[in-house]
């Protein structure tokens, strides 16, 4: 466990929490080290929540402190590395889900589109005001967003730097609902819901969703079948299709 990111098993759900409130849970290199720890071993989760400690924040932003800091070389140091855990979470085999429990401006925006799915607290801020302090979003930021909400919308967000709640961030597709209750316990709902479901089917879901993303349609179709075909080399495909024929819920060993 480190300092300031932590984990814990909530049935078939690993809630990872960044937990740095006196900063608002923004993101320095210590931070990103710890979470790039904690996504190197899932173990068998099913699925992870990614969530933000206090009161106030999701992630507030890589740390401005630390970033007044750099020159060119040493920001395009921590940039690579930032995008690096980015990328790794976003590549974890598991289905993710940000509990957005508060701003998510910058880097913590950023980190919110790494994951699958983002679930937003009534009270939750996403926003990507690099250019308020004279830098462009650093972490992936200028790319995902436009695969999120489209080019023009990524245009004016990043162009602005305005904050948007937790209702327009569901019209534009930043977020997909607002929770008007707990949002890390929704969003372990959520988790164990898709744990129900064949564990290995899930994962080549995403894989299929991931790599072929911007792909031309015919590639990503061959990609899809072939996925499909593997899913018949595997007990859950056996089990889930004769638990469906025998009338019987299916229990999947991930395998
Ligand atoms: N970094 C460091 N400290 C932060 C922080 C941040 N991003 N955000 C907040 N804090 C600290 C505040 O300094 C304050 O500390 P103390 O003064 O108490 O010591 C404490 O958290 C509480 O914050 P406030 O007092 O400001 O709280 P308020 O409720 O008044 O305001 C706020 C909340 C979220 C609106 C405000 O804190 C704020 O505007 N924060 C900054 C948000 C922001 O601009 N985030 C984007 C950061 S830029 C790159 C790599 C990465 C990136 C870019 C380039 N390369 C290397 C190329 C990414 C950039 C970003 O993420």
């Amino acid at each position: 466990m480190g300092e300031f990111v932590r984990s814990e098993r909530r049935g078939a759900v690993l809630v990872v929490t960044i937990d740095r409130p006196k900063a608002l849970n923004a993101l320095n290199l210590q931070v990103l080290q710890e979470l790039e720890a904690v996504l190197a071993d899932v173990g068998d989760a099913r699925a992870l929540v990614l969530t933000g400690g206090g009161e106030k924040a999701f992630v507030a932003g890589a740390d401005i402190a630390a970033m007044a800091e750099l020159d060119a070389l040493t920001a395009h140091r921590f940039a690579a590395y930032g995008q690096s855990v980015l990328d790794k979470l976003e590549a974890l085999p598991i289905p993710t889900i940000a509990a957005v429990n508060g701003f998510a401006l910058g880097g913590g925006c950023e980190l919110s589109m790494a994951c699958d799915m983002t679930l937003a607290s009534a009270t939750a801020v996403f926003g990507q005001p690099e250019v308020k302090l004279g830098v462009i979003p650093g972490f992936g930021g200028t790319q995902r967003l436009v695969r999120r909400v489209g080019t023009q919308r990524a245009r004016e967000l990043c162009f602005t730097a305005r904050n948007v709640k937790a209702e327009e961030a569901v019209a534009i597709g930043l977020a997909l609902r607002v929770v008007a209750g707990n949002v890390v316990d929704e969003a372990v709902a959520l988790g164990e819901s898709i744990a129900a479901n064949g564990p290995v089917a899930v994962q080549l879901c995403k894989r299929a969703i991931l790599d072929n993303d911007g792909q031309p349609l015919g590639a990503a179709l061959v990609a899809e079948r072939q996925l499909f075909a593997l899913c018949f080399a595997t007990a859950d495909q056996k089990e889930g299709m004769a638990a469906f024929l025998g009338k019987r819920k299916a229990s999947f060993v991930g395998k």
